[in-house]
Order: C-alpha cells, then structure tokens, then sequence
C-alpha cells in the first residue's frame, strides 16, 4: 500500500479533439438512423409496443414488455479508467479505489473530484444512442460504492456539482433527454457499500475529527437522505437499482423501499435492495440464462468487459452478440440491461456507439422479435438459435443459416397456418414438412439478414411443443450439463471472476460417484453415427463413458485443464429415430476435479 500523500494519481489523457469529431459523427449518424424507425412495420407490429413512450407506460411496463434497456456505470473512476501511478489494474474500473485493487485511502481518492470536469459529457446525444439502440430506459450510477454522488447532492458535499470544477449537474440533463426521448430514466444506488463515508459498509470507521461512526449514521446522515434526493428531484422515475445489500439489516431496506413507494409510486425496485424487498429478480452479472426462469427477471451485461471505463478493455460485444445475448434472455423471458462506460471526460467510446447503433438498427427491423415478446416454448435454446412468442406467432431466430436450406424445428406440436421468411416489413411464404413430430423448412440458400434472419410461424393457437432435447440432423446439438438428470454425482452451479470482477458461471456436474451419471434425453429424427464432444474442467488425463441406454458405450481418455475445454469422445450411434437416454460418467483419472459442462452430438454423414 503507498503511504498516504506519495498519490500521483495520473489522469489518462483522452485525446478530446480527435475524441470529439468521431463522437459527434458517431451521434449524428445514430440520431439520423435511430429515431424515426421504420413507420410500416409499427402499424403492423402496433404503435403501442414499438414506440411506447416512458410517459404513457404502466408501471413496469417499459421493464416487462420494453425487455431492453441502457445501464451507465461512470463517476470518479472513470478518470483513472483502471490505471493508478502507472499500474494498470484488470478488471471492473468502478472498483479501482477498493483495497482489493488500487488500495486508495478514501482522502486521496476523494482529491480526485478536484480534476472531474467531464465537459463531453453529452445527455441529448446518450439518450439518442439508447432510442436508437431499441432500449426503453437509462438506469445510470447516481452513487457507486465509492460513495461520490453524481448529482447535486445536498445530504452530502462529495459531489459532482460542489466539489468539482465541472459544477453541473448531469442527472438532471440526462433524465431531461430521456423524457424528450420517450424512455424511462433510472439510478442506481449503491445503499450499503460507501468506502468514503465513515460508517458506510467498507468505509471509515470514524470521522475526520476521529469519532467512530457507525452504519446507522452513514443510514441516517447520507444514504437515506440521498435516496430521497434522487426520488424527488428528477421527475418520474422508471426504476431504483440497489446494489449490493450484503448484510444491511432488513429495516434499512424497508426504509429505502418506503422512499421510493412514496415519492415514486410507479418505480420499481431492483431485485438487490435486499431481503426480497425488490419488485423482480436480478440474476448475477453478466450472464444470461440458458433455462427459462419464471416471474420477472433481469440480466445485466457489459458491452465489453468493465461497467466503468478501462483505458484497455477493447473487447466489446458485436452487434450479432448483442443481439444474440437480448434475444437469448427475452427467450428466457427476462429483460436485458445492456451497460456502457463512458470515459473520465464524458464521451462514449467510439466502438461502443457503433455496436449499439447497428444492434438497434436490427431491432427497428424486428421489433417484434423483442418487444411485448414471451418466452420460448422450448424453454431453452435451438441448435440453429432461439423461438420468441407473441400470442399464436412464433418468432425464429436463425442465428447460424443452414447450408442445406434445411431447418429442423423439433418438437412444435401446434398446427402451422403459414411460415414466411420476413425481410424487414416484407415475407416471403417458405414451405415446410413435417415427419416425426419435427418440422422441416425450406429456406432460401442465403440468408436475408446479414446479423439475424428472423421466420414467422402463424400457428391455430397458443403454441404447443415438446421440449425435449432433439439432435439435429445438420449441425452439432451442444445440451448443457444444466439439464441434465444425474445420479450418483453432484449438479450445481459455479461462479468464478476472470478478471477481477468479470463474473462467469456454469451450472457444472462433479463429484462423481464409482458409476455416477449425467443422463440426457434426446429425440432422433435421423439415425446414424453422431460424433460426440464433452466440454469440461479438471485435472490431468481423464476417462470419459457415454452409454445409449439400451445400445452402445464409447469410452476414451483426453486431457483436461482447468478452465473449460470441449474434448472429442468419438462416434455413436442411434440405429434407428425415437427417444434415448444417453449417459455420462467420469470412470477414471481425478474424478474428484472432473466438472462436466456440456455434451455436444454432431451428426457424421
Ligand atoms: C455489483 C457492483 O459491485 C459492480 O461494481 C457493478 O456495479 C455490478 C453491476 O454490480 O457487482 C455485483 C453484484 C452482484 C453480483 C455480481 C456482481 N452477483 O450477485 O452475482
């Protein structure tokens, strides 16, 4: 740890000029692809949904069928965008000042505010990216654990406006822009975590006269009145993001709830605040689900790899995965909260404009496929990609186009009025078969969609399917160890940080038992030999047994390593189409470390 006072903490220089000019273009391009979306296609899909506007939205509702929204993570670290004194610290940027990274003494951290003055910092141009992208709210950082308030705080100095040469207030333009942009605006509150403020959960113990302070103090000088000021002093408020609740006594909670039901009757509450106090359920970061998951729920996600901006963290999401991601948990039937970072001095990263824009292009398109949508039937993932469900028409979403023209659609138990392959508003009337309780489609060699082609299904009714685990007869069926039915070993979930922070979980099986198992079941249209792949974790050379029950065992010896690896087993074979059970067991090596992911059948000829 630096002795206090040796703090050169340098801000990283942004080149503002260059910044600037591709950031205008950048936004001009956004705000002229963005708004005006496309007229044919909402009286088709309904005015209602697509261009719902935050003022005339029922409470939830923009959260509920708007099922997308922008997430901003920015304050004081942004500045240090994860380097101090030279040092570069991998991993979320919000947390740079925590003993577990940069080890900051709060004084010297709170300096900081002195060099804060984030003049391209543009509230018109961030809602306009957020209405372009298809996103329907802006939940933004008011106050991270930090503890530096990024509004005008009268509870409490450590602010934006009295102790910055910037002295504005940011919330107030922002939740200004999105009421002219229709979308609802948020904060996140970080109620028990406040590393600066003596008595807050992880902060000083006493204060600078050198009282010990305690966390009912830091409740009744600073959370509690914060909480108010962002209730009441921003207009109508779409949702209040508390985070981390740790072990904050419940009545704490209360009162903060008791705020927010007060002054803003119509907000929700996020599933963090604590002691199930929050109106739905926030699933941990940065991942979506690959089961459906009942209720109200929540995803959150970064569009690279930090909340907060990192001066090295180059690795966004592309448009496609985006998609894919916002798709995956709408199919999952959740919300997406998609988040940017923007910079110490305000601007939005150039490449993170542009993914959002081009996703939100995409979205213009296919509202359908997104907004006022449920869950898939199939209550999990396609091979080929996912089903969305508004009413009797089923959404597809074909992430990975079949070479043959061929796609198999297992399962769908309902009658098919008419299968189109949309264009934008446009379709195209596409022929299919059925055999076996599987649907075959007739697509056109190239896909029409260079991200996500989409196919309507018009059913007699409510759909119904089987939602069976089904090989496909063309490409690889990957069936997650999440689903299946195990015996003699253990199936639960683990989480671990890659980088400090950037949090990854599988929902594994392990501890295997002398003939413990992992049993799938799976439907067979087309018989024959399937390679199969087993992706898993572990230590040393391992020997794997997979069993068609009923008919042949293969069994083979790969290596492991400790992160996630997919290894091939070999070939087996169905002989003939219907329902199997095929089975997994760890036989040798370390079984103790063997943690099965997934197993993935690919069809040989
Ligand atoms: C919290 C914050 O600590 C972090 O800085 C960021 O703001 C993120 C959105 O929220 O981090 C969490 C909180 C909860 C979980 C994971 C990360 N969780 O429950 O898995």
């Amino acid at each position: 740890m630096q002795p206090s006072g040796a703090y050169t903490i340098n801000i990283r220089k942004v080149n503002t000029k260059m910044q600037k000019l591709v950031l205008v273009a950048a936004m001009l391009m956004a705000l002229g692809s963005g708004v005006n979306g496309n007229d044919r296609m909402d009286k088709m899909w309904g005015e209602h949904t697509v261009k719902l506007r935050a003022e005339d939205a029922k409470r939830g509702q923009l959260f509920d069928e708007g099922n997308y929204a922008m997430f901003i993570h920015w304050g004081l670290y942004s500045l240090l965008a994860n380097e101090v004194d030279g040092k570069t610290y991998y991993g979320i940027g919000e947390w740079i000042m925590s003993p577990r990274r940069a080890d900051i003494p709060p004084e010297e951290y709170k300096k900081l505010a002195g060099q804060f003055n984030p003049t391209n910092f543009d509230a018109k141009a961030i809602a306009a990216l957020a209405k372009a992208a298809g996103m329907k709210y802006i939940v933004i950082t008011s106050k991270h654990h930090d503890g530096f308030a990024m509004y005008d705080s009268k509870a409490n100095d450590f602010n934006i406006v009295d102790a910055t040469p910037y002295a504005k207030d940011p919330m107030k333009e922002l939740a200004e822009a999105c009421r002219e942009q229709g979308l609802g605006f948020g904060f996140y509150y970080s109620h028990n975590q406040d590393w600066t403020y003596p008595g807050g959960n992880a902060g000083p113990e006493k204060d600078a006269k050198g009282n010990r302070k305690t966390f009912d103090d830091y409740f009744k000088e600073k959370c509690l009145p914060q909480v108010e000021e962002i209730t009441s002093q921003y207009g109508p408020i779409e949702l209040v993001w508390f985070d981390t609740p740790g072990d904050m006594p419940k009545e704490y909670v209360e009162q903060l709830v008791a705020v927010v039901r007060k002054n803003q009757p119509n907000a929700l509450v996020s599933g963090r605040a604590g002691h199930g106090l929050g109106d739905y359920n926030t699933l941990g970061d940065m991942e979506v689900p690959h089961a459906n998951v009942e209720g109200m729920w929540e995803s959150v996600d970064t569009t690279n790899d930090s909340w907060a901006y990192a001066w090295y963290d180059e690795y966004w999401k592309s448009p496609e995965e985006i998609l894919k991601r916002l798709i995956a948990c709408v199919a999952r039937g959740g919300t997406y909260m998609l988040n940017i970072g923007p910079r110490g001095d305000g601007s939005v990263p150039e490449r993170a404009i542009r993914i959002l824009r081009e996703s939100g292009e995409w979205i213009q398109k296919y509202p359908q496929v997104v907004y006022a949508t449920d869950a898939s039937p199939w209550q999990h993932g396609l091979p080929w990609g996912d089903a969305t469900v508004k009413d009797n028409r089923i959404y597809l979403s074909v992430f990975e186009w079949p070479r043959s023209g061929r796609l198999f659609l297992p399962g769908l138990k309902s009658e098919i009025i008419s299968a189109r392959m949309l264009k934008g508003s446009d379709s195209k009337e596409i022929s299919f078969s059925k055999r076996r309780g599987w649907t075959m489609l007739k697509l056109p060699l190239r896909a029409p969609e260079k991200l996500i082609s989409v196919i309507e299904l018009e059913l007699d009714g409510a759909p119904e399917v089987d939602p069976t685990f089904a090989l496909d007869p063309e490409i690889g069926t990957e069936i997650l160890a999440e689903f299946a039915e195990v015996e003699g070993a253990t199936k639960e979930k683990f989480r671990w940080m890659e980088k400090f922070g950037e949090w990854k979980s599988v929902k594994r099986v392990h501890e295997w038992e002398e003939g413990g198992t992992a049993s799938f079941e799976v439907d067979v249209l087309v018989p024959g030999e399937y390679n199969v792949d087993l992706t898993y974790a572990g230590k040393g050379r391992l020997v794997w047994k997979v069993a068609v029950e009923g008919g042949e065992w293969i069994q083979n010896e790969q290596n492991s390593s400790h992160n996630y690896q997919e290894f091939p087993i070999g070939w087996i074979n169905f002989p003939k189409p219907g329902r199997y059970t095929v089975s997994v067991s760890s036989v040798e090596g370390d079984r103790k470390s063997a943690s099965l992911k997934a197993i993935r059948f690919t069809p040989v000829f």
